[in-house]
């Protein structure tokens, strides 16, 4: 027993600093984005080695409710990161985590490394509140169906009204504020970038 635990002893100092080096991430940029959106996010550590171990991942995620991987990742250096997310347009909104799992073999000895840092992903707050009362209510479609059918003016800018984001306020806009709100249709800002 006494020489079990000496060899453990003798194993656990022989360990590389790397050990003792869990670096953190300091700063995810941008840290936020609209549902149906696609952006390259720039992830940055301090301390850490990206790139050094076995295997490295990248992901967004709500714990237990949704993950989302990017499509292409690439370490551009130790405390770098680079990740191109596409985000479905009818994700889960809220905050998210960046994670970085870095996992290290150093035998006998194997380490992950799970690193955060909050990224948000919420729809543009004012994208179909017409009349910007904060919610997005019949109100909105009667202010929509008023300016597409009997040419009344809508408040500046009228983009939150262009729903598809097509750079024109049509019917189609009435629609998708219709589906959202009364036939379980999708956000009607999910498509915007
Ligand atoms: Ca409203
Ligand atoms: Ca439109």
């Amino acid at each position: 027993m006494r020489n079990f635990i000496l060899a453990l002893l003798i194993m656990m100092l022989a360990v590389p600093s790397l050990s003792a080096q869990v670096g953190y991430l300091t700063d995810v940029s941008p840290d936020n984005a609209h549902p149906g959106s696609e952006l390259w996010v720039e992830i940055t550590g301090s301390d850490t080695h990206f790139g050094e171990g076995s295997e490295t991942t990248v992901k967004m995620e709500i714990p237990s409710t949704n993950t989302i991987y990017p499509t292409q990742f690439h370490v551009t250096s130790h405390d770098t990161i680079q990740a191109y997310f596409v985000i479905p347009p009818d994700v889960v909104t809220g905050l998210y985590d960046v994670v970085v799992k870095e996992e290290y073999i150093e035998y006998p000895f194997q380490y992950v490394w799970r690193l955060t840092e909050e990224f948000s992903i919420e729809y543009p707050s004012d994208c179909g509140d017409i009349d910007r009362n904060g919610e997005i209510n019949i109100d909105d479609v009667k202010l929509l169906i008023l300016y597409v059918y009997l040419n009344e003016s809508l408040l500046e800018p009228m983009e939150v009204a262009d729903l598809n984001c097509d750079r024109k306020i049509n019917l189609i806009d009435i629609s998708q504020l219709i589906q959202y709100l009364f036939r379980g249709g999708p956000h009607p800002c999910g498509n915007c970038p």
